[in-house]
């Protein structure tokens, strides 16, 4: 097939499991429902295991396959690099993508460590320079409630606010039977619940409040410390064998944390809450007005407005399907809802734009690295055991 110069966007994706898979049906579905500048191509897709990588990508619409990821880089049909791999190669992927001149998008948490997060940032920076554009996948912020949620406190309707509720449940690995995977080895992910889910969280009550977080005091705790080896691989979890292996990361994250704008917050990131799939919860209240989310309700958000007569006042449940919520007039009539896999669409959608429009995308690798801040001092204040641990203001 001939592209059209200045038309497409060549893109080349690394890793094809749950992440990967979510954003290829991103890729092929926003040409079809948004109106884009340019129109993503599913050039390339990448894996170690010939086989595996072929199969998959014929399941998920890929035009070619390569099993080392620096030939991706070296293609010249090849304008953007999606990272969908665990997190100990985020850097090397992204730094070396940006360097070959390639725009990339990037899986949270950004990276494993902070060290490795300022490369990616510095490297970002650069590349913008040439106009290379870079975007870290923090897809909950594209869910249209969590954008009214945003709107709402930039519009002044909540006031100043001073309490941040906000809890990311999972309870895939409650069963102790539950198989050891990446995401359960420190080299790999970095951190446990902490960095896959508490980072949303962090990202999340930043974005709709826009204050970061300036110090925390934080408590984490790993319940089961042996797991089955897996026989087969799922895209969480799998199939555990009789084989045991160590986990060296948390299953739960605790913390308290100050925000820069004088708000203070209660966070709880846990794959042990028995029941909840994918609560992600946050509540806000404010001196004017609070607002309250529920991924497992996603298209719905709470909303307190303070002005109203204590007679009739109370929390009012919005149903966040109209044409103008957050890219809700795209999709489908009024109550007819979006799901999980919109928000990878969204982001799609957002990083095209930017990139045809020569902007920085959001959130940046340096918004990536303030998460990273924090994910760091939570570690650290764990570690010290109450220890009130403060956080470098984010980057300009
Ligand atoms: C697993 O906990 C996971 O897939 C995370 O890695 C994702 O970031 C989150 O969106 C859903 O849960």
């Amino acid at each position: 097939m001939t592209r059209t110069p200045g038309k497409t966007l060549g893109v080349g994706l690394i890793g094809y499991a749950f992440m990967g898979a979510a954003h290829s049906q991103a890729w092929r579905t926003a040409p079809h429902f948004f109106d884009l500048p340019l129109r993503p191509e599913l050039t390339v897709l990448a894996g170690r295991n010939q086989a595996a990588v072929t199969d998959a990508a014929a399941r998920l619409g890929w035009q070619s396959t390569e099993t080392d990821w620096r030939r991706v880089l070296e293609r010249d049909d090849v304008d953007l690099v999606d990272v969908c791999t665990p997190g100990d190669t985020h850097a090397e992927i992204a730094i070396a993508a940006l360097e070959a001149g390639k725009h990339v998008l990037c899986e949270k948490p950004l990276a494993n460590s902070v060290a490795e997060a300022e490369a990616m940032a510095d490297a970002a920076a650069k590349a913008a320079t040439r106009g290379v554009r870079s975007m870290v996948g923090f897809t909950y912020r594209r869910v249209p409630a969590i954008g009214l949620a945003r709107q709402l406190v930039a519009d002044g309707r909540l006031g100043e606010i001073r309490h941040v509720r906000a809890q990311y449940l999972q309870d895939w690995i409650a069963d102790p039977a539950a198989p050891m995977s990446w995401r359960l080895e420190k080299d790999k992910a970095g951190s446990g619940a902490l960095g896959d889910i508490g980072a949303h969280i962090v990202d999340l009550t930043q974005y709709i409040t826009g204050q970061a977080l300036a110090g925390v005091s934080a408590m984490l705790e790993t319940f089961v410390k042996e797991r089955p080896l897996p026989t087969e691989t799922g895209k969480l979890g799998g199939v555990g064998g009789a084989e045991t292996g160590t986990v060296t990361v948390d299953d739960a994250a605790v913390f308290l944390g100050r925000f820069a704008g004088g708000a203070i917050g209660v966070f709880e990131a846990t794959r042990f809450a028995l029941g909840r799939k994918n609560a992600i919860r946050i509540e806000i209240n404010g001196s004017a007005g609070s607002l309250a989310f529920d991924f497992e309700d996603m298209n719905v958000l709470h909303f307190f407005d303070g002005s109203e007569p204590a007679g009739t006042a109370g929390f009012r449940r919005i149903v966040v399907t109209e044409p103008e919520h957050p890219y809700v007039a795209a999709w489908w009539p009024a109550g007819h809802g979006l799901g999980y896999e919109h928000g990878f669409t969204h982001q799609v959608v957002d990083l095209v734009t930017a990139i045809a429009e020569n902007t920085d995308p959001a959130p940046s690798f340096a918004d990536g690295l303030q998460v990273q801040r924090v994910l760091d001092a939570v570690e650290r204040s764990a570690a010290d055991r109450s220890t009130w641990t403060e956080i470098p203001a984010p980057r300009d």
